[in-house]
């Protein structure tokens, strides 16, 4: 907006302040900052320490159990997103905790869910009635209308990261959910039975429209003891990207689109010693170390890394990462979401 005359601002702002009863306001007051230049996220880069959560996360087992809670979830809340429970604008990140013979009971909502494990193994998720069973750096899909329940019949305690789309969700006011009549949805098939039939690039001849599992998300698991070898052989063999290391975006199987309607996950891996270029990217993106010891360089602010740590990089902060040992990552992010508006961007800087 241009520079005002002194009897224009002041007769400007008498109309302003008539109008404002009647829910009416002046664009050209707040152009500038409603159609931004660049993304200029309120959001803030942070880290979780895996050490200090999981300590309050045992707290709270001590204190609640699951069925309580229906789900004993630590939130992951953005420092610069304060109240809004989200750890970037979009998405919604969370730490659960499965005790020993727990169930969080089975219930359905819009909201899409990953889960990328980080301790314990041989709990499992059930997704209308199949169940994965979860080990250590597994992804494990609960696309959104599925039901789903969690379960640890094991005797070690069993926690994951959650992400879901909880504030795109929000942002189009469109929740629902419900809970089911019991703790767990029958058992429709054996555990497994999805990642066996469509899991290995391949798919039932007959049947797969059909199919109980929704014809366009067949696959929920996507085994660590699976991925982990696919980056190890790209090392091997591809040169690497400067700007991400060696990546692998995990897929939708049906159509070489992203695992889910909102969200994309992928994994990187570094070798010892290697430093990426700086990039930027309009997906704000949620980061799980896997192995490896590194530093995140975020705007020029180095950041330590260390396996199980979380790391959140908003959108359009300019990112390095320097692998001090080989560095593995898992990052997930609403790519998938901003592909479809049309609004992704990225730069190699
Ligand atoms: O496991 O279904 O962290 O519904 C937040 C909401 C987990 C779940 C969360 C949920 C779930």
């Amino acid at each position: 907006m241009e520079v005002l005359r002194n009897d224009q601002r002041s007769q400007l702002e008498a109309l302003y302040e008539q109008m404002e009863p009647e829910g009416l306001y002046p664009l050209w007051e707040k152009l500038s900052a409603l159609v931004l230049p660049q993304p200029d996220s309120p959001a803030k880069v942070h880290k979780w320490s895996y050490d200090s959560a999981r300590d309050y996360l045992m707290r709270a087992g001590d204190l609640i159990s699951a069925k309580q809670a229906e789900r004993r979830v630590l939130i992951l809340e953005n420092p610069g997103l304060g109240g809004l429970s989200s750890i970037t604008p979009s998405l919604y990140a969370g730490l659960q905790l499965i005790l020993p013979g727990e169930i969080a009971p089975a219930h359905r909502h819009a909201q899409c869910a990953l889960r990328f494990v980080l301790e314990g193994e041989d709990a499992y998720t059930s997704v209308d009635g199949e169940k994965a069973v979860m080990r250590p750096f597994d992804l494990v899909l609960t696309p959104g209308g599925q039901w789903h329940d969690h379960g640890n019949p094991t005797s070690k305690p069993m926690i994951w990261l959650d992400g879901l789309d909880i504030p795109t969700v929000r942002h189009f006011d469109a929740s629902f959910a419900e809970g089911y009549s019991e703790d767990q949805f029958p058992q429709q098939v054996p555990a497994g039975d999805s990642l066996n039939r469509y899991g290995r690039n391949m798919r039932p001849l007959k049947g797969h429209v059909a199919d109980r599992r929704p014809a366009h998300q067949p696959l929920f698991h996507y085994p660590y003891a699976e991925w982990r070898p696919a980056l190890d052989a790209m090392a091997r063999g591809a040169e690497i990207d400067p700007h991400l290391g060696h990546a692998l975006e995990f897929l939708n199987p049906v159509n070489g689109g992203p695992i889910m309607s909102t969200i994309s996950a992928h994994v990187r891996l570094m070798p010892a010693g290697f430093e990426t270029r700086d990039r930027r990217a309009t997906d704000g993106t949620i980061f799980v170390v896997v192995e490896g010891q590194g530093e995140a360089v975020v705007e020029g602010e180095t950041i330590a890394l260390t396996p199980r740590e979380i790391l959140v990089v908003p959108s359009w902060k300019t990112v390095r990462f320097k692998a001090q040992s080989q560095l593995v990552l898992f990052g997930y992010s609403d790519k998938a979401c901003q592909e479809k508006l049309n609004l992704y961007k990225e730069e190699n800087l």
